[in-house]
């Protein structure tokens, strides 16, 4: 499979080496980025060519795949070009910012009838939450009661905003939540309490998120995004008759270690799917709905009470 990478940022550059280094099946086939110099870069580093645009990587007779590794604003266009190429696509995560946008792409894969594209929630990869899911769906420990999540990251960037606690990094709870429990999520509250005085002027931080899905399961998160001391992703499950821990303790320098092994098999099995002519993994309707949870989120920072989840009909492709 030759891949194009679209995006040679930090994620961009990262699955560009895991492309050449780790994965088997597949190489680099061309590097696309707005800054040309940034592409030559990690280009060269695998022999690939170098491009600004994803139309003239498209227009490369070897490309039959791509990864889209820019910023969630980008995502939907590059997104509909790809799909009318109708090639297999890894999208970082967020599918979109929002979910109109997201919808919009959902529409576009169903209007071409199959899946092509995969979203890059790493989590669903990672060794802890499939230990999880499977003993929730196992039964093991009796039914699932609640879920305690805490996701820290050291510091944030210059450019970062409030809402982004939410559409940056609790994106990943809304799709792990989602993941566990085999459920759409109801409804989003979020309280601000006691803050860290090393947060940036006007981001309260950390916030609590509280999350029940439809069948009124509870999950409660801690999003703090200065917490200084590193990089850390935990997850406590009560059950009936007992708790799993993950990741407690697990302290890294950024996700980047925390779930490198989990980005190792996300890609990995896209890649196998995809030389099958298949597609797996977390979708473009996960995509879409944990925007629409984002959405809710975001929503749910500026009022006191739980914002409901609007969701639009689930697509048969996705059922
Ligand atoms: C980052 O973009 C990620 O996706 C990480 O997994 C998440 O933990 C972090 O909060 C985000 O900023």
């Amino acid at each position: 499979m030759k891949v194009a990478v679209i995006g040679a940022g930090r994620m961009g550059a990262d699955h560009i080496s895991r492309l050449e280094h780790k994965i088997t099946g597949a190489s680099v086939a061309a590097v696309v980025d707005i800054d040309l110099a940034r592409a030559s870069a990690a280009a060269e580093s695998v022999g690939a060519r170098a491009l600004a645009t994803l139309g003239e990587a498209l227009a490369l007779p070897e490309v039959n795949a791509v990864l889209i590794a820019t910023p969630g604003f980008l995502h939907e266009e590059a997104l509909l070009e790809a799909l009318a190429h109708d090639l297999p696509i890894l999208c970082e995560k967020p599918l979109t910012p929002d979910a109109a946008s997201a919808w919009r792409v959902v529409q576009a894969e169903v209007a071409l009838g199959r899946k092509r594209i995969q979203v890059g929630f790493m989590r669903q990869f990672d060794a802890g939450y499939q230990k999880l899911k499977r003993i929730i769906a196992e039964g093991e420990k009796g039914q699932l009661l609640m879920l305690h999540c805490a996701h820290r990251n050291p510091d944030t960037l210059p450019d970062f905003t409030e809402s982004m606690l939410i559409t940056d990094s609790v994106v990943h709870e809304f799709d792990a939540i989602r993941f566990l429990s085999d459920e759409e999520i109801a409804s989003v509250q979020v309280r601000r309490g006691r803050g860290t005085s090393l947060a940036p002027e006007g981001i309260d931080d950390p916030q609590q998120v509280l999350i029940e899905t439809e069948s009124g399961l509870l999950a409660d998160v801690e999003i703090f995004v200065n917490a200084r001391y590193g990089y850390e992703v935990a997850t406590q499950a009560v059950f009936e008759n007992g708790t799993v821990n993950i990741g407690l303790g697990e302290v890294t320098p950024s996700f980047i270690e925390r779930f490198g092994d989990a980005y190792d098999v996300e890609v990995q099995r896209w890649v196998d799917a995809a030389r099958r002519g298949e597609i797996g993994g977390p979708s473009a309707w996960d995509g879409y709905a944990t925007a629409a949870c984002c959405e809710a989120g975001v929503a749910a920072q500026h009022s006191s009470g739980p914002v409901r989840v609007e969701l639009a009909d689930k697509p048969e492709l996705y059922r």
